[in-house]
């Protein structure tokens, strides 16, 4: 059974074996490939036309389906490994083991954000961006320096707190729990973290960070917790909306997986606490 544990309180050897199972993925070309998908779907996701990865309800199945997939693949390295989650509102400093040099590295450097240590280093040969939106092959980050914050786990729970998934208009400008978690109104739980680690990961070109599997693990536990909290409101809307996916209608690139097939975690994974 798959574990999904705090990166906080991996060991030394898990985190050696997850950042391995990167590593052959890279070497592969598989990696990338997720990379090419994630990218596709932030450019044709629009507000007034079909949406089904971002500002749309079906963030977090399309999301929890992406994250599945790349366990998948991380587990056809090494049967061991499991996507960590990093929970940001409590493990927030730049000097969290999460940026040490033995698990992701940290910050760029100021010049030109090129990360300088850690097994993503483009110093170390072994993680050339590929897929990208300008000339730079190197990983690129600046935590923190744009001025923003992480969120607070007291703005963690006034978002936790909404009762209802999602309402109309179904995208960035919509009020309810999906929108509020993505961010594009109210106190901002997902965007401002892309934002906060800067480089690749404030880009459409994101995964090319592997913080990028680590921060959506968390808002995907984030979804459990609200599911759990809400036992009685579900995933909307239920039929009938165009350019949205409803609850049973399947979802692209995958066209056979649905969000009612996706509300449940339990089959797939659990989480450590
Ligand atoms: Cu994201």
């Amino acid at each position: 059974m798959t574990v999904r544990k705090n990166q906080a309180s991996l060991t030394a050897e898990e985190k050696r074996r997850f950042v391995a199972a990167l590593l052959e993925l890279k070497r592969s070309g598989r990696y990338d490939a997720f990379v090419t998908t994630h990218n596709a779907f932030i450019v044709s996701d629009t507000d007034h036309g079909g949406r089904t990865g971002h500002r749309s309800p079906s963030f977090l199945p399309w999301h929890r389906r992406f994250l599945l997939e790349f366990e998948r693949a991380l587990q056809s390295v090494d049967a061991s490994v499991a996507l960590p989650y990093w929970d940001w509102s409590t493990d927030g400093s730049v000097r969290s083991s999460l940026w040490a040099p033995d698990f992701l590295g940290g910050s760029g450097r100021s010049r030109d954000g090129r990360v300088m240590d850690g097994p993503f280093a483009a110093s170390t040969g072994n993680w050339p961006v590929t897929v990208r939106v300008d000339g730079r092959t190197y990983l690129r980050r600046a935590l923190g320096a744009g001025g923003r914050t992480l969120p607070t786990r007291a703005e963690v729970e006034s978002v936790l707190s909404m009762d209802t998934y999602d309402m109309p208009p179904w995208n960035s400008g919509s009020d309810g729990f999906r929108n509020h978690l993505e961010g594009w109104r109210g106190v901002d739980l997902h965007n401002r973290v892309h934002v906060w680690v800067g480089g690749h990961m404030a880009t459409g070109v994101s995964p090319n960070d592997p913080v990028f599997w680590l921060h959506h693990a968390y808002i995907d536990k984030l979804w459990a917790e609200w599911q759990r909290r809400h036992p009685g409101s579900g995933y909307l809307p239920t039929a009938g909306t165009p350019d949205v996916v409803d609850l049973n209608e399947t979802m692209r690139p995958w066209h056979d997986t649905t969000p009612a097939d996706l509300l449940d975690h339990t089959p797939h994974y659990a989480f450590d606490a």
